[in-house]
């Protein structure tokens, strides 16, 4: 890597700002009663809306409470709440009085938490009593609970109420509604550097221990602010709706920070795509009047199997823009998308990015307004983005038609300055397997025309409904299993989540368990130390597992054992144990049966 890269200054050098004025104070000068969020709560046509003025407020509240608290400038605030205004106001509390926050998505289970908590340092935790999805309730402030017992740090959480249901308080827990009210509306906002840091957002990478990507103040405002603007062509008075969550870099990026300090108007979507029924999405861009949609492949492909009709049924007249984000689209679901949901008539933008690249690299817009859109395919850099293509050996592929691990070959300002306390993995990880190139992990192609197509990772990465989980991640969670020998993870590929995990593992010696039992077993683990959605689809019991003599397991055959592509296993003959393949193969026929997988 090129250490002249970080930091980066985007700002003048030293300057100090008050960065937050740009996403509120500024905006209430000029346009106080404008909205700022609509909350879209998870029972339709409940909708709250809260303008730039009262956004203010509530920041302001929770910034003089979060200082009464003894949170300092510098500290870092673990926030773990679904997507609502109180959740946005804390986010822009912390960056007001100059503290890091480290959003977790509140789908994530308590032991994911605390690793997340403790590996930030936070002592201070704020949640909700409860969340409210797909008409189900789910005790976030019990997982909070148990996760903080294995967390020394914290000292207090604060607990905003999402329902009327009381829970259980101790000492520790503060009332965040009430506590806030005794505080004034005032709060000067603290003076930043543009290089100090705003946020920790963890993700999963190709070890066992996600990381904690940090960004910094002006470079990732002025990126997420220009994005905004250009890929979704967002003009002043718009209603933006992102429906990704705000745990996800989507969420920070394009539901809060890019919209806001473009001084828009974004939904906030608490529920589901499919509650109370798969035309959810289509009532409500036609009750709030969305102009720009962006949401996910998977959940585009889960709506078009309900058929068009969920669609026809409201009117999308609003809609002039739909964004595609988190993994590759297939052709399918973007002519579906363009077809059914945009009448054929908004461009459909499919926006390659990372939770490392702060907001959207590659994207079809901006370019000249009738410049063509391939399906399916991100195509052009953002102003300022320079990809490189480079093959197996380091060297840089320079004509078109051209596919290699995908690498980006100068600073840009959103990109991600350092892992919270791990600079050296950092620097491992993405600036040293192609010196002089920041590595995304991804593979892409770039087409005769020089368009950009994003293959897929190439690093121990499964992406789960745009949901990003490592297999080591996974099978330190299996291999705790008291009967399990030794385990791998690979993402195969599902027709809606795009990959689904399927686990091989190896039993200890005179471990005698049903199938079945073990199967249930491991799946109660992954969803107890990760999330719901990392559960094994399949889970296979082997023998042993296909290594090279020196004890590499070898996930590619593994792969091809998965996506019935046999023919193409390759010399088998490097293998310590060529006939473990059969047996591998054989023990898959008789889990998923003859035909296709799924
Ligand atoms: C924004 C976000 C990043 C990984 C990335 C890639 C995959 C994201 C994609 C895409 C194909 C797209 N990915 N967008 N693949 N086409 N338009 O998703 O961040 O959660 O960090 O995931 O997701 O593999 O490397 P993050």
């Amino acid at each position: 890597m090129r250490q002249d890269w970080i930091p980066l200054n985007c700002g003048e050098n030293g300057v100090k700002n008050k960065w937050k004025v740009n996403c509120l104070d500024r905006h209430v000068q000029t346009c106080p009663e404008r909205v700022a969020l609509i909350w879209e709560r998870d029972e339709p046509g409940t909708e709250v809306k809260i303008t730039y003025r009262q956004l203010l407020e509530l920041t302001c509240r929770l910034g003089n409470l979060l200082k009464r608290q003894g949170v300092r400038r510098g500290d870092c605030v673990t926030i773990y709440m679904p997507p609502c205004p109180l959740a946005v106001a804390s986010m822009l509390a912390c960056a007001r009085i100059g503290a890091a926050h480290n959003v977790v998505f509140a789908g994530f289970s308590s032991e994911a938490l605390a690793d997340r908590i403790r590996d930030a340092q936070s002592s201070t935790v704020i949640t909700v009593n409860q969340g409210v999805r797909g008409g189900k309730v789910v005790d976030l402030k019990r997982t909070v609970d148990q996760a903080v017992q294995n967390c020394p740090s914290v000292q207090q959480v604060l607990v905003a109420m999402r329902t009327e249901n009381t829970v259980a308080m101790t000492d520790r827990d503060v009332p965040l509604e009430e506590e806030m009210m005794k505080e004034d509306v005032v709060c000067e906002p603290v003076a930043m550097d543009s290089e100090d840091v705003l946020f920790l957002l963890y993700t999963s990478g190709s070890t066992g221990k996600p990381k904690g990507l940090v960004h910094t103040q002006a470079g990732y405002l002025l990126y997420t602010s220009l994005t905004h603007r250009y890929v979704f062509n967002y003009h002043d008075g718009d209603v933006f709706g992102c429906v990704a969550d705000i745990g996800w870099i989507t969420g920070h990026s394009y539901i809060v920070y890019g919209p806001l300090c473009n001084g828009g108007t974004t939904v906030l979507f608490e529920s589901t795509p499919v509650y109370p029924n798969p035309g959810r999405y289509w009532e409500m861009v036609e009750r709030l009047g969305i102009n720009q949609f962006y949401g996910a492949p998977t959940a585009i492909r889960l709506l078009l199997k309900y058929g068009d009709e969920w669609v026809q049924n409201y009117n999308r007249s609003s809609l002039k823009t739909l964004g595609s984000v988190g993994e590759p689209i297939n052709t399918e679901a973007w002519e579906w998308y363009h077809r059914v949901v945009g009448d054929g008539r908004c461009p459909v933008v499919d926006t390659w990015w990372q939770t490392e690249t702060g907001g959207i690299c590659i994207a079809p817009r901006p370019s000249d307004p009738e410049a063509e859109i391939v399906p399916g395919m991100a195509m052009r850099p953002f102003y300022g983005i320079k990809p490189a293509l480079l093959d197996t050996e380091g060297e840089v592929l320079s004509s078109n038609d051209s596919t290699g691990a995908l690498c980006i070959s100068q600073a840009w300002p959103g990109m991600a300055r350092t892992i919270h306390n791990h600079h050296q993995r950092f620097t491992e990880t993405y600036f040293h397997p192609y010196p002089g190139f920041f590595f995304t992990g991804d593979g892409a192609h770039r087409s005769k025309e020089g368009y950009y197509q994003i293959v897929g990772r190439l690093d121990d990465v499964i992406n789960v409904s745009g949901h990003r989980l490592g297999t080591a991640e996974l099978e330190d969670v299996v291999n705790q299993c008291p009967g399990v020998a030794e385990s791998a993870a690979i993402g195969y590929s599902h027709d809606i989540k795009g990959e689904g995990v399927y686990v091989f593992v190896v039993l200890k010696k005179a471990v005698m368990v049903e199938e079945d039992v073990l199967a249930q077993q491991l799946r109660e683990m992954v969803s107890r130390s990760i999330a719901k959605y990392a559960c094994p689809d399949f889970i296979q019991v082997v023998r042993c597992l296909p290594k090279t003599r020196s004890g590499k397991i070898m996930r590619r055959v593994l792969r091809k054992v998965v996506e019935r592509n046999t023919d193409e296993l390759g010399d088998l003959s490097t293998l310590d144990d060529p006939d473990s393949v059969h047996e591998v193969i054989s023990g898959h026929r008789r889990l998923c049966g003859d035909g296709k997988q799924q």
